[in-house]
């Protein structure tokens, strides 16, 4: 960048000028030099002006010098000139380099925050990045085959983790990053891996006791050939088959065990809502469902493992501890519409009440998958809940159908998933929100969606909208994760051993601080509700 703003006054050189036009600027009786050179040089008669210097038979000694310095001053300022681009541009680079690449060297950038941190440091138990990116992103399990993977923060890619060397405490490891307990840990195994795989992550055995990600390393052998593939619990058992033929409104009646994830959600000893069970502590259900006045979690009970709502009553049921609703959740356009019920105390499984699986990513459904739902809802529209559990089988509607003018016509968000017949006369109904809506593939029941809204119900060209699950695994596990995590926030440069146990302390001091006993808190709710104790 050239500019000729706040250069000396060297610009104001007139020596090379023709005499007409510097006499033309003068005024009258102006001395036609600056008075800069007048102090230095002898002084110039009036006259001199009107004779240009260049045509000097006689050239004075001081415009001979006027002349040289003139040439120098010029040589001067192309020299400055160049020097002034030079350093434009490098000052436009540092500024670029700055800008886009927050991160230098060996550092790897947070995520959303943009601060950076060392390799090392990331999923190391200790949190580093202003919003905790470093510990949430570190292992997933990928596909129907749940195949173990490992986050690379240096290449932005997961890579399935060789066998070689692994065993169940490793396995256990990588669950309760997820966000499950070690109770429920089910197994680990080997999967031949397929063609095309040649970049693992793998365990350096001999690395001592040091932590396990930090054992992990990028690698192109896999001796076994095996990818661990990582059950963290034992969910999408169901101990009956299906009716594929039947068909919430024109539905089946359930047969027990049949959909044992299936939960009942009552106030005021009242089915409001349906639920998936996910973990013995943990159900899955729709946000719409917990707004508002259905806020408070000593408002709820939960009923699994029954079919009839009648039965119910006479039941405990379990208490509800925490509800976490989805911060992004939209009551207009129910965009994100789910939400997590924490148990006050953890389920037993049986054959009649056992988890469900969680979508892990790279599933693959078909664009028409044959899904279904269950629940307690309606059978008309405008009507009653149902005494009995009620199921059905959905195909799913692509999104781009489902959002065409004659249907939902834009209303179908990403966080959103169609199910249903086009023509009519089966569908969810008011009562099965929340409730689920699985697929079964490789021999196992998944959690595709939540049932979330629809106009009206099995109205021809209204299908029913469900929360699309997979969008919201991610959030799901964070939550799960949440009590560990949020506690290493209290303590966030302190190594894992001690976070943990500052973090726990953290978690003891703010419950008690903030909770009082359950039963008081139940009393209160069913106060604030108008229902007197018995
Ligand atoms: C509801 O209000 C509801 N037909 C659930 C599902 C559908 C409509 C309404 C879909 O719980």
């Amino acid at each position: 960048m050239t500019s000729t703003a706040g250069l000396p006054p060297y610009y104001e050189n007139h020596g090379f000028q023709p005499e007409n036009v510097f006499s033309a600027r003068q005024p009258v009786g102006a001395n036609a030099y600056p008075q800069y050179l007048s102090t230095n040089v002898l002084p110039v008669p009036n006259y001199v002006p009107r004779v240009a210097t260049y045509q000097s038979s006689r050239p004075a000694a001081p415009s001979s010098r006027s002349s040289c310095s003139s040439s120098i001053k010029k040589i001067i300022i192309i020299i400055l000139s160049i020097l002034l681009v030079i350093c434009c541009v490098i000052a436009a680079f540092f500024i670029w380099y700055f800008v886009e690449n927050r991160c230098h060297g060996s550092l790897i950038e947070c995520g959303s925050s943009g601060a950076c941190m060392q390799p090392s440091q990331w999923c190391d138990g200790v949190i580093h990045c202003p919003n905790g990116e470093d510990e949430e992103r570190c292992v997933r399990l990928f596909g129907p085959n749940f195949i173990l993977e490992v986050y690379s923060p240096v290449s932005k890619s997961w890579y399935p983790v060789c066998q070689d060397g692994w065993n169940d405490d490793y396995g256990k490891i990588a669950c309760k990053d997820m966000g499950y307990s070690v109770d429920t840990y089910y197994y680990s195994q080997g999967i031949a891996t397929e063609v095309g795989f040649n970049s693992f992550m793998k365990l350096n055995t001999s690395a001592g006791n040091i932590d396990f990600y930090k054992k992990l390393y990028m690698s192109d052998f896999c001796v076994s050939g095996n990818m661990v593939s990582l059950r963290c619990i034992n969910c999408g058992l169901s101990n009956k088959n299906v009716n594929i033929m039947s068909r919430i409104v024109g539905g089946n009646v359930a047969s027990l065990g049949q959909w044992p994830w299936q939960v009942s959600l009552h106030v005021q000893d009242a089915h409001v809502c349906g639920g998936s069970i996910i973990t013995p502590e943990w159900i899955v259900t729709a946000a719409h469902c917990v707004e508002g006045r259905y806020a408070d979690p000593y408002g709820w009970r939960v009923y699994a493992g029954i079919l009839n709502q009648k039965e119910m009553i006479f039941r405990a049921g379990h208490g509800v501890q925490q509800i976490i609703s989805h911060p992004n959740y939209d009551t207009d356009s129910k965009d994100n519409d789910v939400a997590l019920m924490k148990l006050e105390a953890p389920l037993t499984f049986t054959d009649n009440v056992r988890p469900v699986c969680l979508p892990n990513p790279g599933m693959e459904l078909n664009p028409d998958q044959q899904c279904w739902i269950s629940g307690w809802g309606a059978e008309y529209q405008g009507g009653k809940t149902s005494e009995n559990l009620n199921y059905v089988m959905v195909p799913l509607i692509e999104r781009s159908r489902c959002n065409s003018i004659y249907i939902y016509n834009g209303m179908i968000l990403p966080t959103m998933i169609c199910a249903g017949f086009l023509g009519g006369g089966i569908d969810s109904c008011q009562g099965d929100s929340g409730g689920p809506l699985v697929t079964n593939k490789n021999s196992l029941w998944w959690l595709v969606g939540d049932t979330s809204w629809g106009t009206g119900c099995a109205t021809p060209n209204r299908p029913g909208v469900y929360g699309n699950m997979t969008v919201f695994t991610d959030w799901i596990y964070k939550n799960m994760q949440a009590g560990a995590m949020s506690c290493l926030l209290c303590a966030p440069s302190l190594p894992v051993g001690m976070g943990l146990t500052v973090a726990t302390l953290c978690m003891i001091v703010s419950r008690t601080r903030i909770e009082k006993p359950a039963a008081t808190m139940r009393q209160e709710s069913k106060e604030k509700q108008g229902i007197n104790s018995p």
